[in-house]
């Protein structure tokens, strides 16, 4: 074997980019500041680490190498055990609507004024590495700065929750996340832990059947609801207190994707909702929420046939109205991933004085837990120094020391009462936060009220208040979910569940599964009560026939029609759209001989990432492409997901093996208002046509 003297190989990097002069700073042109070690000595090389010689062994003596290596071992802090996938973004509050007289928190009486906020949107089960788009819950955390210290909205966009008492948290959670000793699924409630769980926790029942429905497979962060779910209270000037229940209307309307597209937008996007955030905000297409309250009294409370304190119930808008009071507005991605969406705590426990608690125990609990996690996962008891969590008004307090301490604080005083210093900070009974002096009576005890007892009223009401379409998904989701759990017992037990929500929904999961007999229903703790419909419980009744904040997808390929094309896209733009081009090739030349650069590749760009799509090509093309599975795959997804479908004669090939049917979604190119009209809104009356319900 030859001995190698030196390192002698023809290295490909210019010489200033290897090092070997200190010319580093001139490599890209222009004028850069100086590379430095974290203690700001300059650094000379930032390629080659210190070697004894040329070819010999690496020096201990290498403080530059070593402090590079060692900051990024440890750049990654613990995920969050719940929540740990998210997409977040800066924005700010408008108060439209003043609250005065249930209130003194100044973010909700002055009127007009508008306060700083970052709202982090998560999924719950997945680590943070998963995907954006499987069936699950989605977080919805609001931090508002406002004048009176940060006011944290920690929510869901579900108004209920699985479990009654903090103390079931741990169990739900290990129960949803992956299986302990296989390690999978990933990001998935499918499986049998989770199922075996809700199917021995009644209380389950009613998250359970929202978060089988269509609200779970979200299409946008920007088209889904937020909830405060937990019942607060709002206190005014004479210290008189009113419940309230806290609510987010995205300004787009509701829209979710049908699950078969949620599925293989799996594969086609992990970051398909993070990616569709960052592209509105960067567009200046600012997603928007209205604010809503609804506010009740004690006595108001007495009268519900339910308990407003047990979190697995909600009070219909038809019982208490929905009073808009204000708008949340994104308008800023953050600068860096990691040090805000990533740092971010959130945590219910942050109130500003004039909103207080109510006695939710799922609320009591969830006051202790995210302080406690935010002490392991951030490092210590300083993280609200990080820029991100740090409350943009001044504050004032004796705390001191600990690790990561940013703060130099001066003087001799740290401790009150004390006598030393005249400005010192001292608690105010005037401006201080106030707990609502409740009375209360009865036994200490580890007790359940008895009037949390019912379990299957709502989730009844939640049933027989959505639209055929929507109760088809619902039954679908459960045979699905219920197919993956291997023990029998279980789907028995769901199913026997599922006789006292609706003897209907329990013969079609039952069905769907191949069950030769409806199983047992369980006994009921308490009588399930026939509650009146609540349309405003329905996703598709939400809905806004609208192509605002959608994107269409145009198919073109070798000698497309440009002016066509044009004519498409200006309809879809002006009607609140934006338009991606795909097509074969990164870039084509059209009939006119001009270029189209497109947006994506068809083979990396299915239409599951479009609300609708059009397609104009030459006949040629149509019939090569015909011979593509990405193309055909494109149309008949398109057709499957019940999406708008514009196609030129040259398509009409592909369209055939696509097994796409005429229907009022399938329209001639040239018809742009029928098509524009179409992509509006899905195909419902499609559905029976491509897929087999429950
Ligand atoms: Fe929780 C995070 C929402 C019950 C314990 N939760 C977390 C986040 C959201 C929620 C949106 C992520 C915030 C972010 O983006 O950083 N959690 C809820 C809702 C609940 C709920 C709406 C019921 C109504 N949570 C709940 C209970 C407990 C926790 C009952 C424990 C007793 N939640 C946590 C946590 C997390 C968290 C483990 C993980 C990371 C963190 O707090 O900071 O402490």
């Amino acid at each position: 074997m030859p001995t190698k003297k030196s390192p002698s190989r023809k290295n490909p990097l210019p010489a200033d980019v290897r090092g070997h002069a200190g010319e580093l700073h001139q490599q890209a042109g222009g004028t850069h500041p100086v590379m430095t070690t974290q203690m700001g000595i300059p650094v000379p090389d930032n390629q080659n680490s210190l070697r004894a010689t040329p070819r010999g062994p690496t020096l201990l003596e290498d403080f530059i190498l070593r402090e590079k290596i060692t900051h990024f071992d440890h750049e990654r802090i613990p995920e969050r055990i719940v929540h740990a996938r998210g997409s977040a973004a800066h924005g700010y509050f408008e108060l439209t609507d003043s609250l005065a007289e249930f209130t003194t928190a100044k973010v909700l009486t002055e009127v007009g004024k508008r306060t700083p906020l970052f709202t982090r949107f998560s999924t719950v089960a997945g680590g943070a590495g998963s995907v954006d788009t499987p069936r699950d819950v989605r977080g919805f955390a609001v931090k508002i700065y406002t004048e009176e210290g940060n006011w944290d909205i920690v929510g869901n966009n579900i108004p209920v929750f699985f479990i009654q008492d903090a103390m079931k948290f741990p169990d739900l959670i290990h129960a949803v996340k992956m299986e302990p000793d296989r390690g999978f699924p990933q990001a998935a409630s499918a499986h049998d832990t989770f199922w075996d769980f809700v199917s021995l926790m009644p209380e389950t029942m009613h998250t359970l059947i929202w978060a089988m429905s269509d609200r779970a497979i979200p299409r946008s962060l920007r088209m889904m609801e937020g909830f405060g779910i937990h019942s607060f209270r709002l206190i005014n000037a004479k210290g008189e207190s009113t419940f309230v229940k806290f609510h987010w209307r995205p300004r787009l309307g509701l829209q979710s994707t049908v699950w078969d597209e949620a599925a293989k937008l799996q594969g086609a996007d992990n970051d398909f909702h993070r990616r569709d955030l960052f592209e509105a905000i960067d567009s200046g297409a600012f997603p928007q929420w209205d604010f809503g309250v609804q506010l009740f009294t004690e006595a108001d409370a007495e009268a519900f046939p339910f308990d407003h304190l047990d979190p697995t119930k909600l009070i219909p808008e038809e019982l208490v109205p929905l009073r808009i009071i204000g708008r949340m507005v994104l308008d800023r991605w953050p600068d860096n991933l990691f040090a805000e969406t990533e740092q971010v705590a959130y945590c219910p426990a942050n109130l500003p004085p004039g909103i207080d608690f109510s006695n939710d125990p799922l609320l009591q609990g969830r006051l202790f837990s995210y302080l406690d996690t935010q002490l392991s996962r951030l490092g210590g008891n300083n993280f609200s120094q990080i820029p991100i969590n740090a409350p943009k008004c001044p504050f004032h307090h004796n705390q001191r020391d600990g690790h990561m301490q940013m703060q130099v604080p001066k003087g001799r005083v740290a401790y009150e009462p004390q006598s030393l210093v005249p400005d010192a900070p001292r608690a105010s009974l005037a401006q201080g936060f106030r707990s609502f002096a409740q009375a209360s009576d009865g036994s200490k005890g580890r007790v359940r009220a008895e009037s949390f007892a019912d379990h299957y009223s709502q989730p009844r009401q939640f049933w027989l208040s959505q639209s055929e379409i929507e109760q088809a998904h619902i039954a679908s989701s459960y045979a699905f979910e219920l197919s993956k759990v291997e023990t029998l017992h279980v789907r028995d037990a769901v199913v026997g569940h599922l006789r006292h929500i609706d003897e209907g929904l329990a013969q079609r999961v039952a069905d769907a599964l191949g069950m030769a007999e409806l199983p047992p229903a369980p006994q009921a703790a308490a009588s399930v009560q026939d509650l009146p419909p609540s349309p405003a419980l329905q996703l598709i009744g939400k809905m806004k026939d609208t192509l605002e904040g959608r994107c269409v997808g145009i198919l073109v390929s070798e000698g497309s029609d440009g002016a066509m094309v044009d004519k498409i896209r200006k309809a879809a733009e002006k009607a609140g759209a934006t338009v991606k081009i795909v097509a074969p090739k990164i870039a084509v030349t059209l009939k006119d001989g001009s270029r189209l650069a497109a947006d994506g590749q068809l083979a990396g760009t299915p239409s599951m990432v479009f609300d609708a799509v059009a397609s104009v090509l030459m006949p040629s093309e149509g019939d090569k492409l015909a011979r593509d599975s990405a193309a055909v795959e494109w149309f008949a997804n398109a057709f499957a997901h019940l999406k708008a479908i514009a196609a030129c004669k040259g398509t009409q090939v592909i369209l055939q093996k696509a097994n796409v049917e005429p229907d009022a979604g399938v329209l001639a190119i040239e018809d742009v208002n029928g098509f524009i009209a179409a992509a509006k809104t899905r195909q419902w009356a499609r559905e029976p046509n491509v897929r087999t319900l429950a």
